[in-house]
């Protein structure tokens, strides 16, 4: 008899045609009704598959009593409730590392369409329109500050790569890192303060909510462009859409949005914003070394070996 097993969210072709033959999948994301899925099926579902940004509420998961592990397809696990899932004794795997060089990539990205007009430059051009195109000088990115926010593995990513643009790199975080060769500033306020590019890489959840705020833009400047390729809940987006359109800061470039899929209005508008649609991992190669990891982190609970990158 197949594992029955809970899909909670979107996940690509070569993710789900090995967990629709290899286990009982119930596509709870796609499901008209829900609350009918559960009712019927609940008290049997072993195994849930969501992603990044997946939210398992306790309450949600008490309908669900014999689950024994979460597999996430993406890094982030902010929208699991780790504490109740140790009390449960549910295990929660992620994917670490094998989109750490991809979410970087898009970072950098970010920076360069960001300081250099790139997208605006390219769609005048679609419109066959030259001069204008030509004519608007931007700012230089090689050179200028980096601030990042979280420097993990993913941060150290980014500096890494920022490094190789002559770039002075600088960072804050909960504790200093005296092995790294970059300034590290406890205050965040203090190193928006001192950057030009203000790059968010740390994980979300309720310790990071808002943690970029109105003062944290206002210390930035309209020197300053503010990168988020981490979590939409990091960025106080009201306040980012207001510092954006009223030109208390130069520009963002954004993968992650707080409500996502929902991108607002005034943020669609803004001309000084680069908005991506969650893309960081989206590559062929590394969406398909999340899926192997996110099948054989369910295989190895279930012959009660241990998870290959485990959380719980
Ligand atoms: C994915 C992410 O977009 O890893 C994460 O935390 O947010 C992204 O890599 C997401 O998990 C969808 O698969």
């Amino acid at each position: 008899m197949p594992i029955p097993l809970l899909l909670i969210a979107p996940v690509p072709e070569f993710l789900r045609e090995p967990l629709t033959q290899q286990y009982e999948m119930l596509d709870y994301h796609q499901a008209a009704d829900k609350e009918a899925m559960l009712r019927e099926h609940g008290a049997r579902i072993r195994a849930i598959v969501g992603v990044g940004g997946s939210v398992a509420p306790p309450a949600w998961l008490d309908q669900l009593p014999a689950v024994e592990i979460i597999s996430v397809n993406g890094v982030g696990y902010d929208g699991m409730p780790v504490d109740y899932l140790r009390g449960r004794g549910i295990r929660l795997s992620n994917t670490p590392d094998v989109l750490t060089e991809d979410v970087a990539d898009t970072a950098v990205a970010l920076v360069l369409m960001a300081s250099r007009g790139l997208i605006r430059a390219n769609r005048l051009l679609h419109a066959n329109n030259w001069n204008e195109g030509a004519s608007t000088l931007t700012t230089k990115a090689t050179g200028k500050r980096a601030g990042i926010v979280g420097l993990g593995r993913i941060g150290k990513a980014i500096a890494r790569r920022l490094a190789a643009f002559d770039m002075e790199i600088a960072y804050h975080g909960r504790h200093a890192q005296p092995e790294v060769p970059y300034a590290y500033h406890a205050s965040v306020v203090d190193l928006a303060a001192w950057a030009d590019f203000l790059i968010v890489a740390t994980p979300g959840g309720a310790g990071t909510k808002h943690l970029i705020n109105k003062e944290v833009l206002e210390a930035l400047g309209t020197k300053g462009s503010l990168i988020n390729i981490a979590r939409g809940s990091i960025v106080d987006e009201a306040a980012l859409i207001r510092a954006l359109r009223d030109g208390v800061i130069k520009g963002a470039g954004l993968d992650v949005f707080e409500n996502e899929p929902h991108v607002p209005a005034e943020l669609l508008a803004l001309d000084n914003a680069v908005l991506l649609p969650h893309i960081g991992s989206a590559t062929i190669e590394t969406r398909s070394a999340m899926a192997q990891l996110v099948l054989g982190n369910l295989a190895a609970h279930f012959a009660g070996q241990p998870l290959l990158t485990p959380v719980v």
